[in-house]
């Protein structure tokens, strides 16, 4: 098996989405953990490994990579077989996985993080669009999940992976979840998935750490 050593952050969801991916093929990872605080991944050690500065990023053998999903699929083509429903070959099931991750990268995740967790996190007050584009991308999302078991179906997919890491944010979220039933009995089915019961772990006391700090704050 190669040796995949994925760079990451503990309390980072895309990285978290990767490192759930590893696990449902049975990829052993080698996790390169960066200490966001000391801001590690500014420093030219990981520049010159990843420009961007981001994590996650991956490094197969001689190969770097960034950009989340892209690691993700990346894995899947290598790991998966010949085919494999987390990112199936069929071309119309294939593409119903990428318009979600690119639906995801270009507006749900980005919603849910600019109009939840960094309120959250920075302590400022969400503007009024914000929350109404909030409120629109999660209706959205749980007309999407209507009757569906999964994402795309009943098989769990990268882009369940993908979107499960930004839902988490429920964990701050202020508004009333019970207008989302569809999207919440989703979220409870993948805490079900041994995949996910780790990073829902992971993330959720990362975000209890933050909860106290903030408490001990002026
Ligand atoms: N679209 C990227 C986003 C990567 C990203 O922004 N990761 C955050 C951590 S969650 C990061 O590395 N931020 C760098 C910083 O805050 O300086 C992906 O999905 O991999």
């Amino acid at each position: 098996m190669a040796n995949i050593q994925v760079y990451h952050f503990i309390g980072s969801p895309p990285s978290q989405a990767v490192i759930m991916t590893a696990k449902t093929l049975g990829v052993p990872l080698e996790l390169k953990r960066l200490d966001f605080m000391k801001k590690e991944h500014l420093q030219p050690e990981f520049t010159k490994i990843n420009p961007d500065q981001t994590v996650p990023t991956m490094i197969d053998e001689d190969f770097i990579l960034w950009e989340s999903r892209t690691i993700m699929r990346y894995l899947v083509g290598k790991f998966g077989g010949e085919d494999n429903s987390l990112y199936p070959r069929d071309l119309q099931k294939r593409a119903e996985v990428d318009r979600l991750l690119d639906y995801d990268l270009g507006v749900f995740y980005k919603t849910l993080i600019e109009g939840v967790w960094l309120p959250f996190k920075d302590r400022t007050p969400k503007t009024k669009e914000q929350e109404e584009k909030v409120t629109k991308v999660l209706s959205r999302f749980d007309t999407l999940l209507k009757d569906k078991k999964f994402l795309t179906g009943d098989n769990l997919t990268i882009a369940d992976f993908s979107m499960v890491v930004g839902f988490i944010v429920e964990l701050v979220y202020e508004g009333d979840k019970s207008k989302f039933p569809n999207a919440m009995a989703w979220y409870k089915r993948m805490q079900e998935e041994t995949c996910f019961k780790e990073t829902y772990d992971t993330i959720k006391d990362f975000v209890e750490m933050m909860k106290k700090q903030h408490a001990e704050m002026p």
